[in-house]
């Protein structure tokens, strides 16, 4: 990681008024939780994820979706955020006149790690809701039926948007609305290739902001960037929001 580039992306952020934030999956690696690039866990190496999370892999084998996901729960159950989630929850609490984080995980990381002006657009792996009728399942029915039911009678599935399915109204109005009028953007962690997110960084130099990208590849995203630094979110993201609360200090 290059304290050049940090220093660079600190000045930048400093002085900005209106911050969005964007993470995928590259935000959790550091938590122990396998981002989509990698090989799927040894339990659904035979599986691909873009098959189970569509509409037509949960009722071809509704079952086995279920245990999909609840076999993430499990894991994700299990970790704490890391230092670059609290690091972005400290950021938010800084002097802004607009600052949104969206981010594409499901994990719920953010959310424990206290970010709280928060879109997560991909929905949540903890919320669930029926597949008929998308009526919310506040706590899941005590039930051997694996998924189990709603009262409606439709089988449950998890609130999470899958391939093919719409991105949540809300979640993409506020999104569009940050992302139209942000002065600078700052992207952790995606590989950029699932859409509408992957446009997200170009939306943003459209509205003329400043890119900022951290991962520790090169992306698709890269190329828009005026700062990219190489490093992972873990170290990287809180020497950066070190740096930019050392630059407001003067
Ligand atoms: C939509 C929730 C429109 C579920 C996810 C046919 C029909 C309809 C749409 C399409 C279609 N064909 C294509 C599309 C569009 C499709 C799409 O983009 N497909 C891709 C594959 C081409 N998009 C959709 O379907 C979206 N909906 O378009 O609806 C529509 C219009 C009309 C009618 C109906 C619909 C919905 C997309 C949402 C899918 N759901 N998640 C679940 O998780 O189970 S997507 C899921 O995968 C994640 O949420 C995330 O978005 C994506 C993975 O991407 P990343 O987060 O970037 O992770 P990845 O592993 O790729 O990369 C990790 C990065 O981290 C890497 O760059 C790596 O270098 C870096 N990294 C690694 N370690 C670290 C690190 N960075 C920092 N620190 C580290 N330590």
């Amino acid at each position: 990681m290059n304290n050049q580039t940090i220093e660079h992306a600190a000045a930048i952020i400093a002085g900005a008024r209106r911050l969005v934030v964007t993470t995928g999956a590259g935000m959790s690696r550091e938590c122990g939780i396998p981002t989509f690039r990698e090989a799927p866990s040894a339990l659904w190496e035979n599986y691909d994820p873009a098959d189970l999370a569509t509409p037509e892999g949960f009722q071809k084998d509704p079952a086995m979706v279920w245990k999909w996901y609840a076999a993430r729960r499990e894991t994700i159950a299990k970790v704490a955020p890391h230092p670059g989630h609290f690091s972005l929850a400290e950021l938010e609490q800084m002097d802004w006149d607009d600052y949104l984080l969206i981010t594409q995980n499901i994990d719920n990381l953010h959310r424990v790690a206290g970010s709280s002006a928060l879109v997560e657009i991909h929905g949540n792996i903890f919320l669930f809701k029926c597949f008929d009728n998308n009526h919310p399942v506040p706590t899941l029915p005590d039930s051997d039926e694996v998924p189990p039911r709603c009262e409606c009678g439709s089988p449950v599935r998890p609130d999470v948007v899958w391939f093919g399915e719409m991105l949540p109204y809300d979640g993409l109005r506020r999104a569009d609305a940050a992302i139209s009028a942000c002065d600078t953007m700052l992207v952790v962690g995606t590989s950029g290739t699932v859409y509408p997110v992957a446009e997200f960084p170009a939306l943003a130099r459209t509205a003329g902001a400043r890119v900022i990208e951290v991962n520790p590849e090169r992306t698709p995203i890269t190329g828009l960037t005026e700062v990219y630094v190489e490093g992972t979110a873990g170290e990287a993201i809180p020497a950066l929001v070190e740096a930019v609360r050392r630059k407001r200090a003067g």
